[in-house]
């Protein structure tokens, strides 16, 4: 259920825009993990891209889309199969064409080690097939379980940050600005890492990482480099960046779970953008464990709503 979960999101923000709200669910072929919503074929109308979970000689589909025409989402007969599972697939534009281009993860289990890949699959003004790819080979054996995107050297392109649990390393692949990445150095923490997020707080057109480790969070910054910028030893968790106190600069919200409270908000409010504020007092004990948490403008306030499942 947790990986309709997004789709269904995804229907409900184009629903409010329509002032008919409306709730339209889909069949997924299987193991449905991740999904991600823009404008693929650049029609003027948000598409979703679903990453499903393909193990090693499986046929199942592994990248799969729905396109949307105002009203409704078809979903596309064509899909790509490879080995990989998909966390977290999202679209960037990593070339200089407009079409954003699909992020996932490959693996390769035809040899004794385990190959990891982050896989760029291009669009081809809004086609996708396996013609058209680049991997980026992460040098390890590890499963990397997280992946996500920032602008972290503030050259107007999307970086690719990830990170491996089990492994205690995070990195980041640098866009060439040449259409392809950089291959990541990895940096070793002393605990597990949970999903990093990129965001702005100091106002320098770089996004920041935020890497939650066991026990503490690491703030690395970009100055001709990857630089620790401070530790955060207050309680954090997956970070979201939003602007929750409506002055204009990025606060995060994030969240943990702690037994037997269930899923615990923290809220760290952006002063200066110098630093961040964090008020215990201020969380907010949901008394539920949930798959996933989501922060979105639902009803066009411009004040991010919590969404959970
Ligand atoms: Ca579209
Ligand atoms: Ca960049
Ligand atoms: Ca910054
Ligand atoms: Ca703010």
């Amino acid at each position: 259920m947790k990986n309709l979960i997004p789709i269904i999101i995804c229907i409900i923000l184009l629903a409010f825009i329509s002032d008919t709200p409306k709730i339209q669910q889909f069949s997924l072929s299987i193991f449905a993990w991740s999904s991600y919503s823009t404008d693929l074929n650049l029609d003027g109308y948000n598409d979703i891209a679903v990453g499903h979970k393909t193990a090693w000689e499986r046929t199942n589909q592994t990248v799969s889309f729905l396109y949307g025409n105002g009203n409704d989402f078809a979903p596309d007969t064509n899909y790509l199969n490879f080995c990989g599972y998909q966390d977290a697939i999202f679209a960037i534009k990593v070339n200089n064409d407009a079409y954003p281009d699909i992020i996932c993860q490959h693996s390769d289990l035809s040899g004794n080690m385990a190959q990891r890949y982050i896989r760029v699959i291009y669009n081809q003004s809004g086609v996708f097939d396996l013609d058209s790819i680049l991997d980026i080979n992460l040098n390890t054996s590890e499963i990397v379980n997280y992946y996500t995107h920032g602008d972290i050297n503030g050259d107007g392109w999307q970086d690719i940050v990830i990170a491996s649990n089990n492994g205690y390393f995070w990195g980041v692949l640098f866009n060439d600005t040449q259409g392809s990445f950089l291959e990541p150095e990895y940096h070793f923490t002393d605990g597990y890492i949970t999903m990093p997020g990129c965001g702005d707080i100091n106002n320098d057109d770089k996004d920041e990482i935020f890497v939650p480790t066991t026990g503490k969070t690491l703030l690395f910054g970009y100055i001709n480099g990857l630089v620790l910028f401070d530790t955060i030893s207050t309680p954090f968790g997956i970070p979201f960046f939003c602007d929750f106190d409506n002055d204009f600069d990025n606060d995060i919200v994030c969240y943990d779970r702690q037994y037997p409270l269930g899923i615990v908000m923290h809220f760290y409010e952006n002063i200066n953008n110098d630093s961040l504020f964090y008020n215990q007092r201020r969380d907010i004990i949901l008394n539920h464990y949930g798959n996933q948490v989501e922060i979105a403008d639902l009803n066009n306030d411009n004040l991010p709503d919590l969404i959970l499942d």
